[in-house]
């Protein structure tokens, strides 16, 4: 049923001129651009970020750009599809590598766009959210929230890196993306909540009517206790991928409006080739080797590595040492739009 379309060609030079004057344009020569048959036609392209290429390079931009030159000391991963200078990995996902040197601090601001962090290397930095200091340890997970404060600090004595996810994109897309600059912020002197009031999963404060609980009330996912989860899962599961989703511990909702997080852990020799999803992804390597292959491209992938897939994509992970992943996506927005959907491989 899919008739011929007419084109732009066949349309007489005057009218077409005509319609231009007049600031309007024929949609049938372009329908197929917009709404194409059956799947969308992705410009994303899947992408491999290598970290000991990147690496020395975000070191340099640590000797050539001084922080306060920066305010965020940033390499952006740019989708393949998109070309050099893309600030974008996926059509909803930005990726960057943030350096942080000993005794820097990056200033306070809030934006429209939410971000997470994924400390790739380095002891000692931290970011303040809202006043609470969130400790940054080698794969942990921390939560900045749209329109939430946040700065970045550093108490250790070597550089510490962390890989960004921005919903940045969409927020450009809308016309929506700003940022509101401040002071450092004062710390409060308690441990984050990860490690009081949220300290063991499955237990909250105590619910009482004149209390509301915080809209993002745990900011900080340490790695150590989701290494731990995963390995349970791998161990007592039914030889199936160990996937957590990262959730909200008051709703049990996704961390973030738009973006989600899902840990990942595969046994050394462990294949997997999830259904094709109509979202996004990036996946950051935490620990491990492996390779996967997206629509046909095999990624050989080792520790601190990021690759990327574009809505679609038909992929085959293959782990050739135990491996964990963090796997950035954009479920929670399309579940919101009621378009998340699944294919059978
Ligand atoms: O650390 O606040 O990679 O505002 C891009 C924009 C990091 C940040 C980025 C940002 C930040």
């Amino acid at each position: 049923m899919s008739a011929k379309l007419g084109t732009l060609e066949e349309l007489p030079q005057d009218y077409r001129d005509a319609l231009s004057e007049a600031g309007a344009a024929p949609l049938w020569p372009m329908m197929r651009n917009v709404l194409p048959h059956d799947a969308p036609r992705p410009a994303t392209r899947p992408g491999h970020w290598e970290y000991s290429r990147l690496r020395p390079l975000l070191l340099k931009a640590g000797e050539l750009t001084p922080v306060e030159k920066a305010e965020r000391r940033v390499l952006v991963l740019s989708d393949p599809g998109r070309g050099a200078g893309a600030m974008q990995a996926t059509a909803s996902i930005y990726i960057g590598l943030q350096l942080l040197l000993p005794g820097e601090t990056a200033p306070a601001h809030k934006h429209t766009p939410s971000a997470v962090r994924i400390v790739v290397e380095g002891k000692g930095g931290y970011t303040v959210v809202d006043g609470e200091k969130l400790p940054m340890e080698e794969g942990d997970l921390v939560l900045t929230p749209g329109g939430e404060w946040h700065d970045h600090g550093h108490d250790g004595d070597e550089p510490v890196i962390w890989l960004d996810a921005l919903d940045l994109p969409l927020f450009v897309y809308l016309e929506g993306s700003y940022a509101v600059e401040s002071e450092l912020q004062a710390q409060r002197n308690r441990p984050d909540a990860s490690q009081v009031e949220y300290r063991a999963s499955g237990l909250a404060p105590a619910r009482r009517p004149a209390i509301q609980p915080r809209r993002y009330p745990m900011m900080r996912y340490p790695w150590k206790r989701t290494e731990e989860a995963l390995r349970e899962m791998a161990r007592y599961g039914n030889g199936e991928l160990a996937e957590l989703d990262y959730v909200n511990p008051e709703t049990g909702e996704d961390v973030l409006p738009t973006m989600g997080f899902t840990a990942m852990m595969l046994r050394k020799g462990q294949k997997a080739s999830p259904p094709r999803r109509s979202t996004s992804g990036v996946f950051h390597v935490v620990k491990g080797t492996g390779t996967t292959t997206i629509d046909g491209q095999a990624v050989d992938w080792k520790a601190k590595d990021t690759f990327s897939a574009p809505v679609f994509a038909a992929v085959d992970h293959h782990a050739t040492q135990e491996s964990f992943l963090v796997h950035i996506h954009d479920r929670p927005l399309q579940d919101r739009l009621r378009y998340y959907e699944e294919r059978p491989r």
